[in-house]
């Protein structure tokens, strides 16, 4: 049995101090799926009792390129908190983060509770308004190496998050064409189809996932579905933006030394 409150504390005190931790399966055994979101509920509570509170839910792994590039090929879930919300063009600190890397992704907000087994149209049904947005993701282990226990008892890698502009619920976000720059340069292109074929599919796997851990997706909360290509490395980066079509701009700068 894996020590939950410990492994949890290890993984906020890495999260806060920026500071990367070595993979908890292999030197402490396995971690099953059920102990790994229980570690990362506890992980998240911490933040919780510092005053964050939970603004929503992300899904990971929901295409082909991000499976790919991490090795892992089922779907996972985290919890994005008030502290992990930087606004489009805002700035972040790059010595909050141990190796960034950016994904392009879609967004949407919901207005109605959503939870469990939900069709398309109902998790439609649930929807607010979409944004493109960037997922800042930093593994809390050495090398951005993890198992899959790991990554998820570690919040599925999650760090902070930037949404474009809110749009009406009904704009199309089936097949949007995206192009991501860090710095000069374009650093992957893609498009929101290769988020499970269509990314409201990510909705109603994230009512599924979230549900099955008692979790309801709340109105107001913000739920990213996933990085449409593999993510960009930004340690060294200053700017980056993602030019998403008609769902628009989003992008943000980053100031500071490393960690
Ligand atoms: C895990 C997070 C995956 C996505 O969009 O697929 C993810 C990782 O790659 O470290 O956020
Ligand atoms: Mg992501």
């Amino acid at each position: 049995m894996a020590d939950i409150a410990a492994i949890a504390a290890k993984l906020d005190e890495a999260a806060l101090g920026a500071r990367a931790i070595p993979q908890i399966t292999g030197q402490e055994g396995e971690l099953s799926l059920a102990e790994a979101y229980d570690i990362q509920r506890a992980a998240i509570d911490h933040r919780i009792a510092r005053g964050a509170a939970l603004v929503g839910v992300k899904m990971g792994f929901t295409s082909e390129a991000k499976m790919v590039q991490m090795g892992l090929k089922d779907q996972i879930w985290g919890r994005l908190t008030s502290d992990m919300v930087v606004p489009n063009g805002g700035a972040i600190d790059r010595a909050r983060f141990i190796h960034p890397r950016v994904e392009p992704e879609v967004a949407v907000r919901l207005k109605a509770p959503l939870s469990g087994e939900v069709t398309r149209e109902e998790a439609f049904a649930a929807v607010d308004a979409v944004a493109a947005a960037l997922e800042i993701i930093d593994s809390r282990y050495l090398n951005f190496r993890f198992a899959l226990g790991d990554v998820i008892a570690d919040n599925a890698s999650s760090s902070a998050f930037v949404t474009g502009p809110w749009l009406a619920a009904d704009t199309d976000i089936s097949d949007v064409a995206m192009t991501m720059r860090v710095d000069d340069g374009i650093a992957e292109t893609g498009t929101s189809a290769a988020i499970l074929g269509d990314p409201i599919r990510s909705l109603v796997a994230a009512a599924r996932l979230a549900g099955s851990a008692g979790l309801v997706l709340q109105p107001g909360w913000t739920i990213m579905l996933g990085g449409a290509t593999a993510a960009a490395a930004i340690g060294a980066a200053r700017t980056v933006s993602l030019d998403a079509g008609h769902l628009g701009r989003v992008g943000f700068t980053i100031e500071g030394g490393a960690a």
